[in-house]
């Protein structure tokens, strides 16, 4: 009787001690983003290999990097990404296929139908490159403004507010099976800028407009306020899309670092369909934001404190 109680208790005993392991024991992908230029360093591939089951490319998938001039396309870095996940059995987000930054030069010269048939051809001969092999596609970028308007980037002023519809119906035709995402940051919570990406949601849901899944980027600080982002995500998630954590990285250190990492992740885990979490980059000295050490792996690729909160809150603690 007693041994067979500890043989029926021992298997949900052993919590996984990785994050991706761990993750994946309610279903759930735990990502970085990856710059390939580090894939050579011991230290970033054996960290990246043991604790990420998803990647997504910092930079390479950008429009910039992929179409440097018209209809001519280099693939190589996003393909060098995609091979080496494959390889060791990681699923891939795209990132992203129309953004105001990081636009060609060319691009930013376009103006009407021009502008149109660019973009219509550049998320048709990406996401058409990459189909099958992209389990989320970041479609439109950052296209809202804290305010809850539009952001006037050449892409609303030349082509008017149907442009993302346009996105995401080029993405749907070119890669069926890729869950497609609207991504932006600024949508920790419920605010203006939230309110509007949720009426366009709604919207796009009501009228069949092909969308999938909303990220949120998830730029924090270990001082900000959460109060509504459990509900938030929980809002979108209702109307029938995933939500997905997708550039989590919180300024800061030690425990106030460790609380914020620990409530994005339980927000995450009471949300069914907020099928996963992405960090943006492994460690922090290759970090967008270094100086404010936002990751989870310290520059010696050591477990920081706050890698212990987000284990813990996978394993249920
Ligand atoms: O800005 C932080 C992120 C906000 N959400 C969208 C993300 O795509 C964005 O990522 C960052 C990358 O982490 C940076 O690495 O996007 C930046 C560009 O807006 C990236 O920075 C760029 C530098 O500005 C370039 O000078 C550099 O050539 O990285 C490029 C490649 O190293």
């Amino acid at each position: 009787m007693a041994a067979a109680a500890v043989l029926t208790f021992a298997p949900s005993a052993h919590a996984a001690d990785t994050l991706g392991g761990s993750a994946a024991q309610s279903g759930r992908y735990f990502g970085a983003a990856v710059a390939e230029q580090h894939l050579g360093e011991a230290g970033y591939e054996s960290t990246l290999n043991r604790e990420f089951s998803s990647v997504v490319a910092e930079n390479s998938m950008k429009w910039d990097a992929t179409e440097p001039a018209p209809n001519q396309f280099n693939f190589s870095a996003g393909d060098r990404l995609v091979a080496y996940a494959q390889q060791r059995g990681k699923t891939v987000r795209g990132h992203t296929l129309v953004w105001h930054a990081q636009q060609p030069g060319w691009v930013q010269g376009l103006t009407g139908d021009a502008l149109r048939q660019a973009m219509r051809n550049h998320i048709t001969k990406v996401a058409g490159h990459y189909a099958g092999k992209i389990d989320s596609w970041d479609v439109v970028n950052e296209a809202f403004e804290w305010d809850g308007s539009r952001r006037q980037s050449n892409l609303q002023r030349q082509l008017g507010d149907g442009w993302i519809e346009d996105a995401f119906r080029t993405a749907k035709a070119a890669d069926p099976k890729a869950k497609l995402c609207y991504n932006d940051y600024g949508t920790d919570g419920i605010n203006a800028k939230s309110d509007a990406i949720y009426r366009m949601v709604r919207d796009f849901k009501a009228r069949g407009v092909p969308i999938d899944c909303v990220g949120f980027q998830s730029h924090l600080d270990y001082n900000s306020n959460l109060s509504t982002y459990r509900q938030n995500l929980q809002r979108f998630a209702d109307l029938g899309v995933h939500v997905q954590i997708t550039e989590l990285d919180v300024g800061g250190w030690g425990n106030d670092q460790t609380n914020v990492y620990r409530q994005v992740t339980q927000a995450c885990l009471a949300v069914s369909r907020c099928n996963g979490i992405t960090v943006w980059g492994v460690t922090d000295k290759y970090s967008w934001r270094s100086d404010v050490t936002p990751l989870l792996f310290d520059g010696n690729y050591q477990k920081k404190q706050a890698y212990g909160g987000v284990l813990a809150a996978l394993n249920g603690a």
